[in-house]
């Protein structure tokens, strides 16, 4: 697959367009009924997560989040396709890959409360914690990548990344790395067009990001992110490319980030009203719905249930989070190292002080 979809002839792949008709049936997924609508209620239950938990924040309950309205069929999707006990190393934008791996609301809310909680998974889930720092967790994947070369499992690792993220040198030693050992990471690019205000144009001169893998001698995709079919084909292909050994690939998913960057930014200082309004159009939950239901498989019955179920579930999630008393302070500097040495002893006595200061 990744031969007919040469990123330097142009080439991206689409197989539902905006009115959820399938355009490319040559490379729809095996992918059973039953499925795609679990991916769909798994889209809207992150879509809704996604805006009660900015709406909190708006209302002081919770610290500054980034948006993911528009991104979830690449989220979803790409999640979707790769298995249980391989690995997800996340950026901060991909609320609905994170639920699709074991995640609940309960931790995105502890995550962005502040508290530790929000990166504590269940026992054997192979996701690691959020990552602020751009594009850092490339080279994590690639370390992970190698250790399951090492030891001669069959897993694969997903790493997630903005636009802006690709022009870190993190993304570069990470592809770099995992292409020399050949190590099975699958490097997800979420192209939503803007790192904070910085437009995808003037991110790099390159035509696209997919083909910044030809450096490294390891295919690379683009395809249309909110399009959940090709998500799921093209993540399954490259999780099964990695997994029989023939190392990483790069995708690039061309999606948009419908809100803001974060509830800090205003989107409306740098981009049109026209722009959102065309993106609005190609959003990834109206197509897969339109897909449904021309195959009889949802209607507005089922949408509004799993509305009101999801709905439901997500503020009691919230509930229990606002009575979580928070994380000791003497947590964040224990838990670092096995014995805690004398310089993080100190800055936890300043800690301290500062805070009893700050209430008193
Ligand atoms: C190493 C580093 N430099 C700068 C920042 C500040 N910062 C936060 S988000 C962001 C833009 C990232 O854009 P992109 O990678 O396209 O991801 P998106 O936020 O669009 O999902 C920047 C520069 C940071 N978090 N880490």
């Amino acid at each position: 697959m990744f031969k007919d979809f040469d990123p330097l002839q142009g080439k991206r792949l689409e197989i539902m367009n905006i009115n959820g008709e399938i355009v490319a049936q040559k490379w729809m997924p095996k992918i059973s009924d039953e499925k795609i609508v679990e991916a769909y209620k798994t889209m809207l239950y992150a879509r809704i997560g996604d805006l009660k938990a900015v709406s909190y924040q708006r209302q002081g309950r919770l610290y500054t989040l980034p948006t993911n309205i528009g991104q979830e069929a690449a989220a979803v999707g790409s999640a979707m396709a790769i298995e249980k006990n391989d690995w997800m190393v996340p950026a901060y934008r991909e609320l609905g890959a994170w639920l699709v791996k074991g995640a609940t609301m309960r931790h995105y809310f502890y995550y962005f409360g502040g508290s530790e909680e929000g990166s504590r998974f269940p026992e054997g889930t192979r996701l690691l914690p959020v990552s602020v720092p751009i594009s850092s967790q490339l080279t994590h994947a690639a370390g992970i990548g190698h250790s399951i070369n090492y030891k001669g499992e069959k897993d694969v690792v997903i790493t997630y990344f903005g636009d802006g993220g690709s022009s870190q040198g993190d993304f570069h030693e990470g592809l770099n790395w995992a292409a020399v050992f050949n190590c099975p990471v699958i490097f997800f690019c979420n192209n939503n067009g803007y790192a904070i205000s910085l437009p995808r144009k003037k991110q790099t001169k390159a035509r696209t990001i997919a083909q910044k893998a030809i450096a490294y001698e390891i295919p690379g995709i683009q395809i249309d992110g909110n399009d959940f079919f090709a998500v799921y084909r093209a993540t399954s292909e490259a999780a099964r490319y990695a997994r029989e050994g023939h190392g990483p690939v790069l995708i690039e998913a061309v999606t948009y980030r419908r809100g803001a960057h974060t509830t800090s930014d205003d989107p409306t200082k740098y981009r049109s009203a026209e722009e959102e309004k065309e993106w609005e159009q190609k959003d990834p939950l109206l197509r897969l719905r339109k897909y449904l239901e021309s195959k009889n498989l949802w209607d507005e019955k089922s949408e509004q249930d799993h509305t009101e179920e999801s709905t439901a579930d997500i503020e009691s999630q919230f509930k229990e989070y606002e009575q979580f008393e928070g994380t000791p302070l003497e947590d964040i500097f224990k838990y670092q190292l096995e014995e805690m040495p004398d310089s993080l002893k100190s800055q936890m006595v300043d800690m301290r002080n500062f805070i009893n200061r700050k209430e008193g």
